[in-house]
């Protein structure tokens, strides 16, 4: 297997517009970020990916882009980005842009030319239909509710909108689009940026004739088979690594949705020539009936574990993984595989121990390293995210929901849990801002927050912090074999990593019940070496059997 910087990095994911504000206007920008660089470097973290600092009318907050060579005025200036790229690299770590050419914003001067006339030069830049007898092109449903299609009064014509209507797909059928693309990312990399994490890019190819899902005619319906994984994909990624990535030593992640780990290794294999990782989400979705959002269920650790271990296997020794159990879309994970109730702290520090000794590139979100928790605002009006709006339209309003079924499962999946400011010290709204925060600060700051994690040293941030410590020592828990133990348990995770030099056995109880397991009589007892512990002065190994307390975690050496 060969050894690449990106694969022994861990990566920190920023959520600009929440992560620090410099001047008081209740924002998160550029300068706030370069205030905390010293934090995050003492953590541990090598490189950082910044959710998108583009200038952007935050439809979407800014993965709708409407200039890709400029900065978003609310974060600042291309000298301030400049500054953040300097003080970065003078600390020896490394930024990667978001990258999000599967839409523009409907404000993108593309877009405007596209939308003046039909034969604009830009107008092929979009992909535009007639529609049919007063009804959109095709049944496609947009990911954020209603039809992908937007009737363009002008020309009547619609264009198609995976996302929201402010967020126009870009046709990549058109070469002079994807160069136009492709000469916008070298123009990034001359800058210095150390690569690229691609939002939604396996979702650019389109099946030509847009053909409606399912059967003919039928109502709105996820037209997936014809946009996920399309017929031209692979051909556009090998293109673009050609010519652009090939002349560069960076890293490039691909957002993938609905992917398989043979499609991971179509994509990333060792020799695709296409992208070097990609996030999947079949963990992601756990819960979630027939992957629909809002209607979101238990989830189960063996399915957790099946998953894990799928991808953990076949992707060894061919394709590299990515670790992550949350990012800006997805719930805060110890709210979502932990516990934030009585167990928030020894459930935050247990997953990070799985965070830390899979095989793959782990991508921390900012706020879990002090296990910061989902939020519940009573009132819908507190909330921010499109997404959220568009489904409650959609099904509340027109399909009858019951608004406070709707609250419920927002509490659970909803976007903005992750997006609350993340938590500096017990000061007004959490040290993030000395205004008004444009989403509300998460009411439990006072308990949980950066400064107090930093003067304990029990906390779950000095947990993260050894816990990157010893992946870093230890090249076993990076490209050790990963084989699983106990595959039937429903309440333990365990598993062992195997390198030609050591060997690891990691021991999770994701359940708040005091839990026995007996381990295959081949793990010897006193051959195991305890490195690693979420408990003080416990984990005994007197007895024949494994003990575990609540969400214990353990790793132990083997020899
Ligand atoms: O997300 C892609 C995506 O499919 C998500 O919309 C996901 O399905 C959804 O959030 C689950 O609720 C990327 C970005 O990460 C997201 O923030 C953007 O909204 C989206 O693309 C459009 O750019
Ligand atoms: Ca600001």
């Amino acid at each position: 297997m060969t050894k690449k910087w990106h694969k022994e990095s861990i990566v920190y994911q920023i959520y600009p517009r929440s992560f620090m504000d410099s001047n008081g206007d209740g924002i998160g920008d550029i300068r706030g970020i370069i205030d905390r660089l010293d934090y995050l470097k003492d953590l541990g973290v090598d490189i950082i990916w910044l959710s998108p600092i583009y200038k952007s009318p935050n439809d979407d907050n800014g993965y709708d882009i409407s200039d890709y060579r400029d900065i978003m005025e609310e974060f600042g200036t291309m000298q301030d980005f400049e500054l953040l790229l300097s003080e970065l690299h003078r600390r020896s770590m490394k930024l990667i842009m978001d990258l999000v050419v599967n839409h523009t914003s409907d404000e993108h001067q593309w877009f405007k030319q596209a939308k003046s006339s039909k034969d604009n030069p830009y107008r092929d830049y979009y992909i535009w239909r007639k529609g049919r007898n007063g009804r959109p092109p095709n049944n496609w449903v947009s990911v954020f509710s209603g039809s992908v299609w937007e009737m363009d009064e002008g020309s009547e014509e619609y264009y198609l909108h995976l996302f929201s209507k402010k967020q126009p797909d870009l046709n990549w059928e058109n070469p002079k689009l994807r160069k136009e693309i492709y000469e916008m990312m070298k123009w990034w990399l001359n800058k210095g940026v150390d690569g690229f994490r691609m939002d939604v890019i396996n979702l650019i190819s389109k099946a030509p004739e847009l053909p409606d899902a399912g059967d003919t005619g039928s109502e709105l319906q996820w037209g997936g088979e014809y946009f996920v994984n399309g017929p031209r994909i692979h051909e556009y990624l090998r293109e673009m690594h050609r010519e652009v990535m090939s002349a560069y030593d960076v890293l490039t992640v691909g957002e993938t949705v609905n992917v398989t780990p043979e499609l991971a290794v179509s994509f990333s294999g060792d020799d695709s020539e296409q992208l070097d990782m990609v996030f999947q989400f079949n963990h992601m979705v756990l819960g979630l009936r027939n992957g629909t959002k809002w209607y979101p269920e238990q989830w189960k650790l063996k399915d957790l574990k099946t998953i894990i271990t799928e991808w953990q296997t076949k992707l060894h020794g061919k394709a590299w993984n990515t670790i992550f159990f949350n990012n800006h879309d997805y719930p805060r994970m110890v709210s979502k595989f932990g516990n934030d109730g009585c167990y928030r702290v020894e459930s935050a520090k247990m997953l990070a121990v799985l965070m830390f000794t899979l095989e793959g590139t782990p991508y921390m979100y900012q706020g879990e390293e002090i296990g910061m928790t989902n939020v519940a605002f009573e009132d819908l009006s507190d909330y921010r995210d499109v997404e959220t709006f568009n489904a409650y339209n959609s099904l509340v309003k027109e399909q009858g929901m019951l608004h406070e079924d709707f609250m419920k499962a927002l509490y659970k999946v909803g976007r903005d849990n992750s997006r609350t400011p993340l938590h500096w010290d017990d000061t007004d709204n959490a040290g993030f801002t000395k205004g008004e925060p444009w989403i509300k600060v998460n009411p439990n700051y006072k308990e949980i927050n950066i400064k107090k994690e930093q003067s304990n040293p029990d906390s779950v941030l000095n947990c993260y912090k050894e816990l990157i410590r010893l992946r870093k020592q230890h090249k076993a828990l990076v490209y050790g074999k990963y084989i699983p133990l106990l595959e039937d348990d429903e309440r333990i995770f365990a598993y062992k990593r195997v390198h030609s030099d050591e060997s690891f056995l990691i021991l999770l109880n994701f359940s708040e019940f005091p839990t026995e397991a007996e381990l295959p009589s081949d793990i010897m007892r006193d051959k195991l070496e305890l490195i690693h512990t979420n408990y003080r002065n416990k984990a005994s190994l007197e007895s024949k059997v494994f003990e575990f307390s609540p969400y214990e975690a353990r790793i132990y050496k083997m020899s």
